[in-house]
C-alpha cells in the first residue's frame, strides 16, 4: 500500500527518461491544448486578409492575399511547444509556410531583428535568425484541420525554438529592423529571444 502509493506520486513528480529529454528546464508535460491570449480573439474575413512584409528602410515588401498565400508551397512540422507559464506539448502537428519563403526577398543582414505584428494590436519580436533556416513557419493547419480561432486561426506563427509566445496567433505580417524593438510581452520583462533550453524567460533573469 505505502509503497504503491509513494511509486505512483513519484511519478507523478518526475517524467519517464524519455519525456525529461525533450523537456526543457522548469516545463511539465501537458496532454491538453491550452489557450493564452491578452486579450479577445479576434475574427477576421479571409476576404480582407493579407500577409506583409516590411523591411528594415520600413519600405513595404512582399504582400500574399488569402489566395496567394494558399498557394505558396506549404510543409508539415511536427514539433514540440513550450510556454513560458511551464507546460510543454509534444508532437504538435501543424502545416504551413516556412518564413524562408516569405522573407527571400529580404536583406536579412541588415534586418536583424523581427517583430510579428497580428490582428488585435499583439507584437512579438526576436532576431531575424530565429525565423530563418527552416526554424519557424506560418501556419494554416493544425493536425490536419483549420486552425481554431481561439489558437490562431486562421493563421499563426509558429517558431518552436522559442517560448510559445513568440508564436504570435493571428499574424498579419513581419516587420523587419536594424535594432530590437521589444513586443507586448517584452515590454513587460519577458526575453527578447526566449530560447526555453537557456529559461530565457525575462529579460533579467
Ligand atoms: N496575437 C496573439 N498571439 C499570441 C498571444 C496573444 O495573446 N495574442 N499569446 C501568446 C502566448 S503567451 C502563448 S503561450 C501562445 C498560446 O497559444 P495557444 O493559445 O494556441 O496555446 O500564443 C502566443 N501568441
Ligand atoms: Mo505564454
Amino acid at each position: 500500500m505505502e509503497g504503491g502509493f509513494f511509486t505512483r506520486g513519484f511519478r507523478g513528480r518526475r517524467p519517464a527518461p524519455e519525456v525529461a529529454d525533450r523537456l526543457p528546464p522548469g516545463q511539465y508535460l501537458e496532454s491538453g491544448f491550452p489557450v493564452l491570449t491578452a486579450g479577445p480573439t479576434p475574427r477576421v474575413a479571409t476576404d480582407r486578409w493579407d500577409f506583409r512584409v516590411v523591411d528594415a528602410e520600413g519600405r513595404e515588401g512582399s504582400r500574399w492575399d488569402w489566395q496567394a498565400f494558399a498557394a505558396l508551397p506549404h510543409e508539415t512540422v511536427k514539433c514540440d511547444i513550450h510556454c513560458v507559464t511551464r507546460w510543454s506539448k509534444f508532437d504538435t502537428a501543424w502545416r504551413g509556410v516556412s518564413v524562408d519563403t516569405l522573407l527571400a526577398g529580404v536583406d536579412a543582414e541588415r534586418a536583424l531583428y523581427a517583430v510579428a505584428v497580428c490582428d488585435g494590436g499583439y507584437t512579438t519580436n526576436m532576431p531575424t535568425s530565429a525565423l530563418l533556416g527552416g526554424r519557424a513557419w506560418v501556419v494554416d493547419e493544425y493536425e490536419g484541420r483549420p486552425i481554431a480561432p481561439d489558437h490562431g486561426g486562421p493563421i499563426r506563427l509558429l517558431v518552436p525554438a522559442l517560448y510559445f509566445w513568440k508564436s504570435a496567433k493571428w499574424v498579419r505580417g513581419l516587420r523587419l529592423f536594424a535594432e530590437d524593438h521589444p513586443g507586448f510581452w517584452e515590454v513587460r520583462g519577458y526575453h527578447n529571444v526566449g530560447d526555453p533550453w537557456r529559461q530565457e524567460r525575462y529579460r533579467d533573469g
